[in-house]
């Protein structure tokens, strides 16, 4: 018997075998959910690489379907939840795991992020999740779950992460007051702050590979996470298991976000 017998969802994000939208999809899967996928559209109809590289992690796992999916585009939106009734019905659960920004917006002083890369950035990273959630309210059962991926750069200044630190820290608001609204038809929204995991989106975030490093020096765990550790808590998080919680940030980050200063056996990898 698995948690996700007979459940069924949608999940957006999966750009790769190293995303996170992936690790969770494993989770779900191996708890016997059943999923609707969506992937980038692809800039060359006669050369698919983004629905290549959804089909080959997912057709393994019997994806009910395959869109492609631009968040920006409403027709985009408006096919996915189309098809996602058509096929489920109803569903259980929806992962949003999806971020953006420019690259120099992204990699440059948040006082200097231009007008349009900013508007893109916060549409792609924080509208979306507010959209999404209200497409999925119509089609959520009670009892149903969202869940997004945020980070740490959302609550305290984490230098490198720039104008996604301001998404993130809009997303993190945005899912409480979602929380409070869909809370009284039985249904949750939570997000879930990762650690520092090698993606294709986070090699885009100045100094990633110091992140990596400083985790294992601060962190209470004196480590860093793994995708199948936050692929768990995801899967978790849209569980039943977690009937009660909605409203949530939950860190799976080694316990790096309590401290406040370095431990004293703390060794940083000389500068290189
Ligand atoms: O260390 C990390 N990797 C962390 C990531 C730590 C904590 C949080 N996160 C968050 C990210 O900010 C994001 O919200 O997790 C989420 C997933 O990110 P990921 O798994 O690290 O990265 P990736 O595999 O690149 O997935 C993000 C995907 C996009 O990938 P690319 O790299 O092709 O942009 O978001 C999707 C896309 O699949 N995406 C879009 N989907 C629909 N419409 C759009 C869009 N306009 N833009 C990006």
């Amino acid at each position: 018997m698995g948690l996700f017998d007979g459940k069924k969802g949608l999940v957006f994000g999966i750009a790769n075998d190293r995303s996170i939208a992936w690790a969770i999809t494993q989770a779900l899967h191996a708890e016997g959910a059943e999923m609707g996928f969506t992937h980038l559209p692809d800039a060359d109809p006669e050369r698919p690489k983004m629905f290549k590289r959804l089909s080959k992690l997912v057709d393994g796992i019997g994806p009910k379907f395959k869109l492609s999916c631009d968040v920006t585009k409403n027709e985009d939106l408006d096919r996915v939840f189309e098809t996602a009734k058509a096929e489920f019905g109803e569903v259980d659960f929806v992962l949003h795991s999806i971020a953006y920004a420019p690259i120099d917006d992204l990699q440059g002083p948040v006082h200097a992020v231009s007008r349009d890369g900013f508007k893109q950035s916060m549409e792609i990273s924080v509208y979306s999740m507010m959209d999404i959630t209200g497409r999925s309210r119509e089609i959520l059962k009670e009892g149903g779950a969202v869940l997004t991926l945020t980070y740490l750069g959302g609550e305290k200044v984490i230098p490198g992460y720039n104008v996604m630190g301001l998404c993130k820290s809009a997303l993190e608001t945005a899912v409480e007051y979602l929380a409070h609204e869909l809370g009284p038809e039985g249904k949750r929204v939570n997000a879930l702050s990762a650690g520092p995991l090698k993606t294709l989106s986070s090699s885009a975030v100045g100094d990633f590979g110091k992140m990596l490093k400083l985790y294992p020096a601060i962190a209470p765990m004196r480590r860093n996470v793994t995708p199948e550790e936050v692929g768990k808590v995801g899967m978790f998080l849209l569980s039943d298991l977690a009937s009660g919680i909605s409203g949530e940030n939950l860190h799976v980050d080694a316990g790096f976000h309590i401290m406040g200063a370095p431990p004293a056996d703390a060794k940083f990898e000389a500068e290189g």
